[in-house]
This record gives C-alpha cells, structure tokens and sequence, in this order.
C-alpha cells in the first residue's frame, strides 16, 4: 500500500468502494421495495436492514471517525447496531424504507468521498485510513454476500441472473496432495487490508498430512447420501447427530429427492443437482460426518492455509494460492459473476505451489478448528469486530464463495459460523494424516 503512493491509493480505495456500492444496488434494486422489507428468513435481516447498516457503519467509521465530520443520522446509530437487535427482531424496528436508506447511503457515500479526496495519507495516518477505507469496503462487501444468501432464501420467481461457472480446464486432478512435515508463516503482519483476526503473523509447525486437490463434489456428496450417511450414526459426532435428529436434516439446504434423482433450488430456479459441481450449503456436522465417512477428517485452520500459502521453494507465505498478485477472473470464481461453484479443474491458474486447486472462491471451507484469536492478537478497532466471537461455540471457515468478493477475501482471511448454519454457501474438503 504504501508503494502504491498516495493518489494511487486514494484511486484503489475509491474504486472499491464504488465496486462494492454496484453491487449492493444490484442486490437491493433486483427485488420490489414489498420483498426488501420483508425478512425472507429469521436468520437474516430484512434487505432494506442491511442497505442502511452498510451505511450507518460507513457514516460512524468514514465520515465522523476518519473525517472528524458531523454527523448525518445520530438518531438511527441504534436501530443499526448488530449488536442491539438480533437478526429476527430487525423486521419491527422502526427501520428507514426503501427510498430514505437509498438517499441515506448515498449522502454518506458522498461525505466519505469527500474525506477520501482531504484525509491527509502519510506515515501513521496512511495506514490507519488507507485501513478504515479497505474496512469499510470488505464490511459492504461482507454484507453483500449476506444478501446474496438472503435472496437464495427469498421464495418466488428468480431476481439474479449470472452466466454458468466454467468447468473444467485441466483432466482428472490427483483425489490429495502430500502437505510435507515443517513450520511455515500463519497470519500476517503487513497485509494492508488484514483484519485483527488475521494478524499478526506467527511460525506453526505443522505434522504432514495429505489434503484433497478439490472441495468435495455434489456427485461424492450423493454417494454418501445414498450410503444411508444421513441414517447412520456411526458417521456423526454426537453434538451432530443430535442436530440431525432434532432437526431431520436428510440432505444438504434447499435439496429435495424426486423419483429421478435429487433437486435443489438455487435463486428461484428448481434443478437437477448438478453432480460436477462442488457441494454448497451444508452444516459443519454435515460435512464432518461425510468426511468421517470417506475415513478422512476435515482440516484444522493451520493445515488449511499451509496447503493454500506455503511455497516450498522460497519457504514463505503467499498473499493468494497463485501469488501475491490479486485476483482475476483466471485465478478464482468470486464475486457473484457466476451463483454456483465451479467444477473440479476449472481454475489451474489459481492452484498452490503444491496443487491444491480451489482454495479461493467456489465455497468457503469448514476447518475443525474453534475461532480464537492467534498469539499476540489485538482487538482492532473494536472488540466486537472478532474478539466477542471467540470460543469453542464458533467454527472457522476459509477460502471465500462464488458470493465473496476478491476485496474481502485472501490467503490469511478468516470467516467463522455456528457449526448448524447452512444458508451461507458453504462447503468442504477433506484431510487425513500422512502415515509416513
Ligand atoms: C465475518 C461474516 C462472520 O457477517 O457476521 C459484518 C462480518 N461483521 N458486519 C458477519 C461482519 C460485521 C461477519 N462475518
Ligand atoms: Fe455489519
């Protein structure tokens, strides 16, 4: 960031933050102002909820923390606050509708604009601002994906359309790849736009273990199904079985059997589950019990980014996979351009030095491990961005979606959920140890 210069860096924050602005109005705008207020789901906000609390954060981080700037709404600060009302209480509040949170968010974008073009970027400041603007964009953009799962709930005629994710470019890949024995750098220290969870950068050593080339596919997913997986408590831990029983979880979200085979609803279109494409929307304790089943393991969170970052040529860590270069569209399938993963083979350009292919975009990837912060972690800016979620309750996912943009992911990017959630579109690969 720094080499960029100043004009160069106030240029990349603008266009990023418009970026994400593009696609929060592609999101908001696809649907009537009726559906925006509605809440699709008691998981998620009503859409209209989150369009005012991109802004609101915007307003309170941008205008009033960075540009010391008067505030717009202090009367709304509250009815934004994530931490003030759960997601199923949102609908109740008296929230701005559709018109007045669009003028909010735009006024708040022209202020931010305005501190952009003043907001002296040099030395402690460059990199406390150039930070609060890479926040603030990954924060929309966070919230975009958000609302891209909220839609892939809404019920009715489809509103997002996207051409198919390619398939493969390369023949069959190797079923694992062989993660030698060694320490490597976990983490960052210097990544601009790196959130406190992610820092700082820490050496693990790590025992050698084989990883699958791929996350695991619809088709292998199937197997498992009609293996009895879901019937079969021996494939389940006993918190996951529990959460099936109670539930009667029989299959991934949004997929049901008919006599030709199973079906999914995917945007408001119902299809055949397309067998080459990786699975999406399955629990933690979905995918521990398909890996339990195939006699492998998922991996811990170091193993994860091990196999994503370590070139064992120069001995260090990559930003991405392929480099340190950020991504194309040949590298990942991120940012919405396609809404469903990929096939296995489908982006060689953005394999690890070792072969470990679709680590970034497609689906994020449960980890075993329990979110927590790393040695020497510092909340920052505030506690509640990461610390507050610490603990054993929360399981770290990596690698970002087909719904993440390339802004808010990387190789150290860290996401955590309850282990029961599936409307995010999140998948899985498999580990096992290394019998050496
Ligand atoms: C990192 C995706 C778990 O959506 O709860 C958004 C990101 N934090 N607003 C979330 C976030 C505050 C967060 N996740
Ligand atoms: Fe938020």
């Amino acid at each position: 960031l720094r080499a960029l210069g100043t004009e160069r860096l106030r240029e990349h924050a603008a266009r990023a933050l418009t970026r994400a602005r593009s696609r929060s109005t592609v999101l908001t705008e696809a649907v009537d102002d009726a559906e925006l207020v509605r809440q699709h789901s008691k998981l998620m906000s009503p859409l209209v909820w989150d369009l005012a609390h991109i802004g609101s954060q915007e307003e309170l981080w941008l205008v009033r923390d960075v540009g010391g700037l008067d505030p717009l709404r202090p009367d709304i600060d509250d009815l934004y606050d994530a931490f003030q009302h759960k997601r199923a209480d949102r609908p109740s509040l008296p929230l701005l509708g559709p018109a007045e949170a669009r003028a909010y968010v735009g006024q708040v974008r022209a202020k931010a604009f305005d501190v952009l073009e003043k907001v002296p970027m040099e030395g402690r400041r460059l990199t406390e601002a150039g930070f609060a603007f890479g926040m603030i964009t990954q924060h929309e953009q966070q919230h975009d994906e958000t609302m891209l799962a909220t839609h892939q709930l809404r019920e009715g005629e489809p509103a997002l359309h996207a051409p198919p994710a390619p398939g493969s470019r390369t023949g069959p890949l190797p079923e694992e790849v062989l993660v030698p024995a060694g320490r490597f750098t976990m983490g960052t220290s210097v990544e601009p736009w790196a959130l406190d969870n992610e820092r700082p950068a820490h050496e693990v050593d790590v025992d050698a273990f084989l990883i699958d080339t791929t996350p695991v596919t619809n088709g292998a997913y199937v197997d498992f199904l009609e293996s009895g997986g879901y019937t079969e408590r021996r494939w389940w831990s006993e918190e996951g079985w529990r959460y099936r029983t109670e539930n009667d979880i029989t299959a991934p979200r949004f997929w049901w059997r008919e006599t030709d085979g199973w079906w999914r609803r995917r945007f408001g279109v119902a299809e055949p589950v397309p067998p080459g494409q990786f699975v999406v929307h399955v629990s933690f304790y979905e995918a521990e019990a398909y890996a339990a089943w195939a006699g492998k393991r998922l991996p811990t969170e170091r193993e994860w980014e091990k196999a994503a970052r370590f070139d064992p040529a120069t001995g260090q860590s990559r930003r991405y996979p392929w480099g340190n270069e950020e991504p194309t569209p040949e590298h990942a399938n991120l940012g919405q351009r396609h809404l469903t993963p990929a096939e296995p083979g489908a982006y060689p350009a953005g394999a690890s030095p070792l072969g470990v292919h679709h680590l970034i975009g497609d689906v994020w990837e449960w980890t075993s491990t329990d979110f927590a912060g790393y040695p020497g972690f510092a909340a920052f800016p505030y506690r509640e961005y990461s610390e507050v979620f610490f603990g054993p309750e929360y399981k770290v996912l990596r690698g970002g979606s087909f719904g993440t943009d390339e802004a808010a992911i990387r190789g150290t990017f860290r996401n955590w959920d309850y282990p029961i959630r599936r409307q995010i579109f999140s998948g899985f690969r498999c580990a096992r140890d290394a019998h050496v």
